[in-house]
């Protein structure tokens, strides 16, 4: 079958909640600290390497970019938390305006955390689904980079996750191999079918 994000295109990049286009479809936010591989698996997704902008440098992705799937999903890349230093001028506390983000907008359907399997769960992305909890917004880790750990490494950090998050499904990925990216593609399209 054709996959679903291969037309995948950037439409826009904001800062601010008043910036954001209008709600015509559902959207999905991609979220996890800096250097999580946020992009990357966008990328894979689509299958696309120039769509979004990777980077081994944190923080090269200063706004929300928007990217637009199909006529019914959006992805929100919202750039990763500690940015860097040599960048200090575009810092931004992404806080304020997600909370607001997360209260008025109704196309929200899920937040997706990418963690880096080596150290999942640190605090921010406790925060981040604490505010999911928060908001009751669907939320599904996604572990990245698998293939820099063993496979017993691997079942380790995604039994740890579902422990602390109380979430059955944890995914691990990764964009380098293309492993686990088709699974990904499934859970993002059935939250565009979410009312
Ligand atoms: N080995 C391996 N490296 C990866 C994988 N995914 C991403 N990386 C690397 O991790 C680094 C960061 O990836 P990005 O996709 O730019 O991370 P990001 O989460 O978008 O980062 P910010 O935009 O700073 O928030 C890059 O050097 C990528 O090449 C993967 O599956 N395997
Ligand atoms: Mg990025």
């Amino acid at each position: 079958m054709k996959n679903p994000f291969k037309n995948t295109m950037f439409e826009f990049g904001v800062l601010n909640y008043k910036s954001m286009p209008n709600e015509d479809c559902s959207e999905v936010l991609l979220s996890g600290r800096s250097n999580a591989g946020k992009s990357s698996a966008l990328n894979a997704l689509a299958e696309n390497r120039k769509l979004a902008r990777t980077s081994k440098t944190p923080g090269r992705t200063t706004e929300i970019n928007f990217f637009r799937v199909n006529k019914y999903l959006r992805l929100l890349d919202l750039p990763g938390y500690g940015f860097a230093k040599s960048d200090k001028s575009k810092k931004k506390d992404w806080g304020p305006m997600l909370g607001e983000y997360f209260q008025k907008r109704c196309c929200l359907k899920a937040v997706v955390v990418f963690m880096d399997i080596r150290h999942p769960l640190k605090e921010i992305d406790i925060e981040m689904i604490g505010l999911c909890r928060d908001f009751d917004i669907e939320f599904l880790p996604v572990l990245t980079k698998s293939d820099k750990v063993s496979n017993n490494e691997n079942f380790k950090a995604r039994q740890q996750v579902q422990k602390q998050t109380g979430v059955k499904e944890v995914l691990t990925i990764s964009a380098l191999k293309d492993q686990g990216i088709k699974k990904l593609r499934d859970h993002l399209i059935s939250y565009s079918l979410y009312e």
